[in-house]
C-alpha cells in the first residue's frame, strides 16, 4: 500500500493514532502536503457519501471531522505557511458563512493565502453576514472569502453579496466563494468575482482578481 493510501485507510478505518503516524511517515518521505491534503479530503468525501447513505452516523462524521482537523492543523497547515512566504500582496478576510460550522476547507484556504503574501483575517465559521459587512469596513480588505459546505448555508454566500451592495461595499470588494457544493455557475449566478474548487486554484483565482498573475 502507497503511504496516501495507509492515510485514507487510516481515516476510513477512524484511526486517528494510525492517521498521525501516516501523516508524519508520509511527509518525513517527502510526500508533498497538497498530496496529503487530497488524500484526507478524499476518505473525508467516502466518509460524508457513507453517512448520507446511512452507514455511518453522526458521531463517527464527528470523529472523522475532528482526526482530519486535528492531523492538518498539527502538521500540513504549519508547512503550507512556512512554503515561501512571499512579499506582501494584499489582504483577504475570510470565513464560514452563518449556519455553518464546516471550518476544515476553509483553514486550508486560509493557509494558502497566507503563504502567499495575503495578510488573512479569519472570521472563523458560522459568521453571521454583518459580521463580514462590519470587517469589510474595519479591514478594507482586497478580497472577501465565503465558504459554504451544506446546500442550507450556500443562500447565506448570497445574503452577504446582497449587503455589501446594501451598504456601498460590493464595488471596493472582490468576492470569492468556495467549498464542496459551490460550482462556477452558483458563484456567477449570486454575482461573486471568482469560486474556486480547492486552496491552489482559490490563490490562483485571488490573484488573477487583483491583476497579479504569477
Ligand atoms: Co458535515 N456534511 N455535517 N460535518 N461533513 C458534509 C458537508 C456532507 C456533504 C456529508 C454528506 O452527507 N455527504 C453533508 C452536507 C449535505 C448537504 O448539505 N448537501 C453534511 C452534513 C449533512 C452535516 C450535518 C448537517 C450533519 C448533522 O448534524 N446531521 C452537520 C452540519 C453542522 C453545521 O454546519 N451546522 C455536519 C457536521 C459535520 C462535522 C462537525 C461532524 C464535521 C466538520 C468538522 C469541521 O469542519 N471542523 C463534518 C464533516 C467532516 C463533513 C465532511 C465529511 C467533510 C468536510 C471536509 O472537511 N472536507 C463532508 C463531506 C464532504 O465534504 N464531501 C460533510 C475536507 C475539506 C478539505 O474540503 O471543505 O470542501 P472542503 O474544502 C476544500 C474546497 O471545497 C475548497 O478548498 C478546500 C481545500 O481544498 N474551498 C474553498 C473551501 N472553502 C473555500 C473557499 C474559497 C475557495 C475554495 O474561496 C473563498
Amino acid at each position: 500500500m502507497s503511504e496516501l493510501e495507509i492515510i485514507r485507510e487510516s481515516l476510513l478505518n477512524l484511526e486517528p493514532e494510525k492517521l498521525v503516524e501516516s501523516v508524519k511517515a508520509s511527509l518525513a518521505k517527502g510526500v508533498s502536503p497538497e498530496n496529503i491534503i487530497d488524500a484526507i479530503t478524499d476518505a473525508l468525501r467516502v466518509i460524508g457519501e457513507k453517512f448520507e447513505r446511512g452507514e455511518l452516523f453522526l458521531v463517527h462524521l464527528v470523529a472523522a471531522g475532528e482526526a482530519a482537523k486535528n492531523v492538518i492543523s498539527e502538521y500540513i497547515e504549519p508547512l503550507l505557511k512556512e512554503k515561501g512566504r512571499k512579499s506582501k500582496i494584499g489582504r483577504v478576510v475570510l470565513g464560514t458563512v452563518a449556519g455553518d460550522i464546516h471550518d476544515i476547507g476553509k483553514n486550508i484556504v486560509a493557509s494558502m493565502f497566507f503563504a502567499a503574501g495575503f495578510d488573512v483575517i479569519d472570521l472563523g465559521k458560522d459568521v453571521p453576514v454583518q459580521n463580514f459587512i462590519e470587517a469589510v469596513k474595519k479591514h478594507k480588505p482586497n478580497i472577501l472569502g465565503m465558504s459554504a459546505l451544506l446546500s442550507t448555508s450556500l443562500p447565506a454566500q448570497r445574503e452577504v453579496i446582497e449587503a455589501l451592495k446594501k451598504n456601498n461595499l460590493r464595488e471596493k470588494v472582490k468576492v470569492m466563494v468556495g467549498g464542496a457544493p459551490v460550482t462556477a455557475e452558483w458563484a456567477e449566478e449570486i454575482g461573486a468575482d471568482g469560486y474556486a474548487e480547492d486552496a491552489v486554484e482559490a490563490v490562483r483565482v485571488a490573484l488573477k482578481l487583483l491583476g497579479k498573475e504569477e
